[in-house]
């Protein structure tokens, strides 16, 4: 649970490797961890600090639609892939605004290229609403997620819809141990804006109960993984209940484990609180199929977390 997350955010920062990363932010890193949330105890949103349930339930809707354009994310005033689908524009050679590389690093050192940044995300998003043709070139993140779960290309040029043949497995042979969707392709990883970090996930059905298993290989603590926990909590309550099982285990599996270094006067502040009881997750029932759910479909009932705890994205 809640306490398993802060346990492994106070390993980390006293037993982390300090690295270097991708992003050049720096972290301190482990490798090869393991947390269980029991979803009976509740819906396992973290409550020692406010994580915004609207935007990871949009996510998860946005990767079960099959969609990898953001451009429906800021339909849903949903920002957080912004970062990766901008630097697709300003290293394009249609962009020929002020100078942007590594905007994530230098946006958070220097206030006035800050302001500068924030003025060309903002024309970034309003073409991307606004524009067909720039939304499809630069909206587009590449085979990432949806693509993967719902469209996996074959070598006969088919597609394999991952998602609804897993819900098939479990609906009829609850007892396999093939319940598995791969967001990894090996030969789409060089196409992605970012391989995917839940690379594999796996369901279990016992005494009528679903769980979920989900293998990361790549885990942000302190800003992914509160948004990981609950989206695949929340894909494992959907599944469940069109499957008419009742929700069982999610079992998260992390290969690297880091805390970016500018995230750990954060999981300080947040070590300091205590835990509060979970919410509780309400589906409305007249949905026939997963894929019919939007957002209104879901309400989340006594969330009471202490205040969010803000911290810049890595890119
Ligand atoms: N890149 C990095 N560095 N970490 C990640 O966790 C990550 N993701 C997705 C893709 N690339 C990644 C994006 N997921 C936030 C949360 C999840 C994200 C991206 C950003 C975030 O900033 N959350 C804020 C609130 C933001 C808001 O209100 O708009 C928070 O306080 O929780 C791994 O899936």
């Amino acid at each position: 649970g809640e306490q398993g997350y802060l346990n492994l955010c106070q390993y980390i920062l006293k037993n982390g490797t300090k690295k270097t990363d991708r992003t050049n932010t720096g972290t301190y890193s482990v490798f090869g961890q393991q947390m269980r949330f029991n979803l009976r105890d509740g819906f396992p949103l973290l409550t020692t600090k406010k994580v915004p349930f609207r935007l990871i339930a949009s996510e998860l809707l946005w990767f079960m639609k099959g969609d990898t354009n953001i451009r429906y994310l800021l339909q849903h005033n949903n920002n957080i892939w912004n970062e990766w689908a901008f630097k697709q524009w300003v290293e394009s050679d249609e962009y020929d605004g002020p100078d942007m590389s590594d905007f994530g690093n230098r946006s958070q050192r220097d206030p006035e290229f800050a302001e500068i940044y924030r003025k060309q995300m903002n024309i970034f998003k309003r073409n991307i609403l606004n524009d067909n043709a720039f939304s499809a070139k630069f909206g587009y993140l590449g085979n990432i997620y949806g693509k993967q779960w719902r469209a996996w290309k074959t070598s006969q040029n088919e597609t394999i819809d991952q998602l609804k043949e897993v819900i098939h497995s479990i609906r009829h042979n609850p007892d396999s141990r093939r319940h598995i969707v791969s967001a990894w392709n090996p030969e789409d990883v060089p196409n992605m804006a970012l391989p995917p970090c839940h690379t594999l996930f796996q369901f279990y059905v016992a005494d009528g109960k679903l769980s979920c298993q989900l293998y990361q290989r790549s885990a942000d603590i302190f800003l992914g993984v509160p948004f990981n926990i609950a989206s695949y909590a929340l894909l494992t309550y959907l599944i469940a209940h069109e499957c008419d099982l009742e929700i069982g285990e999610f079992v998260h599996t992390l290969g690297d484990a880091h805390i970016y270094t500018n995230h750990a006067e954060q999981v300080k502040t947040q070590l300091g609180r205590h835990t509060r009881p979970l919410p509780t997750l309400k589906i409305h029932e007249e949905k026939d199929s997963i894929f019919d759910f939007e957002l209104s479909d879901f309400e989340l009932l006594d969330y009471d977390p202490h205040p969010s705890i803000k911290a810049p994205i890595a890119v």
